[in-house]
Order: C-alpha cells, then sequence, then structure tokens
C-alpha cells in the first residue's frame, strides 16, 4: 500500500519556505514512491520557483506531487498516512479534528529551521503531547549525526560532478541567458536581502587584475546594486561594466536552474536556508546573508555554522571566512574583508569540497524522515 503524505507550507515572505517543501514534496515522490500532497498557502511564491506550475489552479499535479492551494476555509479532506507541517506553520483546525478522529493516527511531524546549533541534536525526534490525545513529533534538519539531516537527491552530487566537468554546458547555459562568458573571467552569483555591505564588496571586485562577472538573479539586492551602479533603473537581461567587473541581471530562475547556476560559478553569495544549502552542495566557497531575526538571535546561528564549517581551516582562512561572512552581514568593513578572503581563495575552495564530502556521508533529510516513520511504525506495532 503506497503511503500518503500531506505536507503543509505557509509562506511567511520570501522562499524558503516554499522553496524547503516543494523541493522535500518532490523527493519523497520521486525517490520513496510516496503518494504526496503539497498544501500551499501563497501558490504564486510556488509559481516562482516552479514555473510550470499554474498559480490559479486550486490542485495540480507537477513532478508526481499534489500541489494544492492551502485555502482559509480548509475543506474536509481525507487525513494523510503522514503529516509534515513545516516550520511549525499550524495545521488547520479543521484537519487536526480529522487526525485525532482517524481510526489509524498519522506520524505529526514538524518540520523545523535549519540551525548548527548544539541543542538541536538534544531536541531532533522529540514528541510533544497535542490536545486530543495526538503527539507531535520535532524533526530538526542539521549538519552532523544525530539531526535530521540536510535535502540531497540521491543523484545531485552526480549531477553536479558531471556539470562541473562540462564546460560546454555551462558556456550553453549561460548563452541561453544572453550571457557571454569571458575568457579567463571568475563567476561569482549573487542572492541576498539589502546589504550595504554590497558597495565595498563591488569596489574591490571591479579593481582587481581578474575579470568578475557577477550573476544577479532578480531580488531584494536590486536597490543596492542599482546605487552602486548609479544607474536610475535595472532591466532583467541587462549588463554593466565597471572596471573588470561585469554585472549580469538574471531573470529569478526555476530551482533546477539556479542549482545550475550554484554549480557553475566559482563564488556564491547565498541567504536563507534553501540557497544555503544548495551552496554547499555545489562544494564551492560561498558567502552566507543569514535570514536576521529579532533581537539578532540570527548572530547565534551565524557563529555556531561558522565554528563547525570551519574546523579543519587554518587559522589564517578561518579568520578571513569569519570576518568576511561577519562583514557580510553588517558587522565589519566588506572591502578589507574581502581582499583578506580571496587571500585564502585556493584553501577555501578546496576546503568547499571537502566540507560537502563529509556532509555525504549523513543520511539525506528525506531519507531520515521516511526511516523516521517506519521506526515509529514498528514501535506503534
Ligand atoms: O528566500 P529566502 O530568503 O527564504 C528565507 C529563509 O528560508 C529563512 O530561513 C526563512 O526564515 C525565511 O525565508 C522566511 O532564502 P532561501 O531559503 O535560500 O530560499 C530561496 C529559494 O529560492 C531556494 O529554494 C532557491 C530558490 N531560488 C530559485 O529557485 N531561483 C532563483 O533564481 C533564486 C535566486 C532562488
Amino acid at each position: 500500500m503506497t503511503m500518503r503524505w500531506d505536507i503543509f507550507c505557509n509562506v511567511v515572505d520570501n522562499y524558503g519556505d516554499i522553496g524547503v517543501t516543494w523541493r522535500l514534496a518532490r523527493q519523497l515522490a520521486a525517490e520513496h514512491g510516496l503518494d504526496v500532497r503539497l498544501w500551499v498557502d501563497e501558490p504564486g511564491a510556488f509559481q516562482h520557483l516552479c514555473p510550470q506550475a499554474d498559480a490559479a489552479s486550486p490542485s495540480q499535479r507537477v513532478d508526481g506531487v499534489l500541489v494544492c492551494r492551502w485555502p482559509a476555509d480548509f475543506p474536509l479532506v481525507e487525513v494523510a498516512d503522514v503529516v509534515v507541517e513545516a516550520f511549525a506553520c499550524n495545521l488547520p483546525t479543521r484537519y487536526v479534528s480529522a487526525m485525532a478522529a482517524r481510526s489509524i493516527r498519522p506520524l505529526w511531524l514538524n518540520l523545523e529551521y535549519l540551525s548548527a546549533e548544539d541543542w538541536v541534536v538534544g531536541c531532533h525526534g522529540l514528541p510533544s503531547p497535542q490536545p486530543g490525545g495526538l503527539q507531535k513529533f520535532f524533526f530538526f534538519p542539521g549538519f552532523t549525526a544525530g539531526t535530521g539531516g540536510l535535502l540531497r537527491e540521491a543523484d545531485l552530487l552526480r549531477q553536479c560532478g558531471t556539470w562541473q566537468e562540462d564546460a560546454d554546458a555551462r558556456r550553453r547555459f549561460f548563452a541561453g541567458l544572453g550571457i557571454e562568458l569571458q575568457a579567463g573571467a571568475r563567476l561569482v552569483s549573487l542572492f541576498a536581502y539589502e546589504n550595504p555591505g554590497l558597495a565595498g564588496w563591488l569596489d574591490v571586485l571591479s579593481r582587481q587584475p581578474v575579470p568578475t562577472q557577477l550573476m544577479v538573479p532578480c531580488g531584494r539586492i536590486e536597490g543596492d546594486l542599482r546605487r552602486w551602479l548609479g544607474v536610475d533603473s535595472l532591466c532583467e537581461g541587462g549588463s554593466w561594466l565597471r572596471g573588470s567587473l561585469q554585472v549580469h541581471l538574471l531573470p529569478f530562475l526555476s530551482q533546477d536552474d539556479y542549482d545550475r547556476l550554484l554549480w557553475s560559478c566559482d563564488f556564491n553569495a547565498v541567504r536563507g536556508e534553501d540557497s544555503f544549502v544548495r551552496a554547499q552542495w555545489a562544494g564551492r566557497p560561498m558567502l552566507w546573508h543569514i535570514y536576521p531575526q529579532d533581537e539578532g538571535a540570527h548572530w547565534v546561528k551565524l557563529d555556531a555554522f561558522l565554528d563547525l564549517y570551519c574546523d579543519g581551516l587554518s587559522p589564517e582562512a578561518a579568520a578571513a571566512l569569519r570576518n568576511g561572512w561577519h562583514a557580510w552581514n553588517g558587522q565589519g568593513d566588506m572591502g578589507a574583508a574581502w581582499s583578506a578572503v580571496e587571500q585564502q581563495s585556493a584553501t577555501l575552495a578546496e576546503h568547499a569540497r571537502q566540507w560537502r564530502r563529509e556532509l555525504a556521508v549523513q543520511p539525506d533529510l528525506a531519507t531520515a524522515l521516511v526511516q523516521f516513520h517506519r521506526n515509529w511504525l514498528s514501535c506503534a506495532a
């Protein structure tokens, strides 16, 4: 009997919530043969990542997943065997009542945000009693053994490796975006929130002897970019040359094309949660613009990740990376910090590959979820 999974996604802002849940839903359907329904309250955000979807449709099958609009007045539907509440999104009351009324109770999981903090291992998998005799389990993604792991499709690293060895495929990919690659240019991608550190970074890039092509998918960084370029407006598909830096404004890509962009670049500036993980799978050095939280809570997360990631790096390379990431997140001078990162570029490139190898030893998050369900079933039997 095929197990049925319901995943609920409330789009808070940006693309991380839908980015993670869509990726997970696809993988559960494709690799684990599960019957997956993804409930999204903002289909427009979903269509952004998945252009073949129809934002107006109340339900549609995409890549083997039934994607349904999550309406305010939630219909009476059959409850699935496993229910994933992404990022504590609060399930519809009617659905929770149906879960409690089901003769065989479903497994209820809250998929949490990603953090490298130590306490995650202790909280991963813990149950929490809920009204109606239900239990909810906290499932934490993570970077180390004892956590739920990271999303990683079975074929991801092979595809990435093949791509990184295929210069023609990369050239064709960029040509399809209207971009001609310059011989010897370093490729950098940029996905960030509004960031006052951008000007300092681009100042340095534009003065370096090695040319850089900066690939910027449309988004929240455009205002800072426009100001640095000194232009009134930016147009998608446009490019601007300043010294040795050529800036290209790309459309917002499909998730699969965004992966290809990350694989293609020598250095990736990413943000949030999902692009941050994808950059790690790309095996290239990166800058992380962490999602800012109230009272600076994000600094603890940033430093917890840096502590893990910098393990095994020389003190000089670790210091350069830490300062670069701190400056990019608003603490320090980005121009000076970048110059130090540059000096460590070969070490950081090797370290990014090594980090990827270490992460790849862990089971992936979708497999870990399926295993969690199996264990839960065998305990219940
Ligand atoms: O969009 P984000 O800033 O999302 C954030 C974070 O998830 C954060 O942790 C969360 O609390 C907040 O939302 C509410 O960054 P993130 O997580 O990287 O998600 C972006 C998604 O967009 C990711 O799936 C990659 C995808 N993407 C594309 O598909 N095409 C693109 O061109 C780009 C730039 C991104």
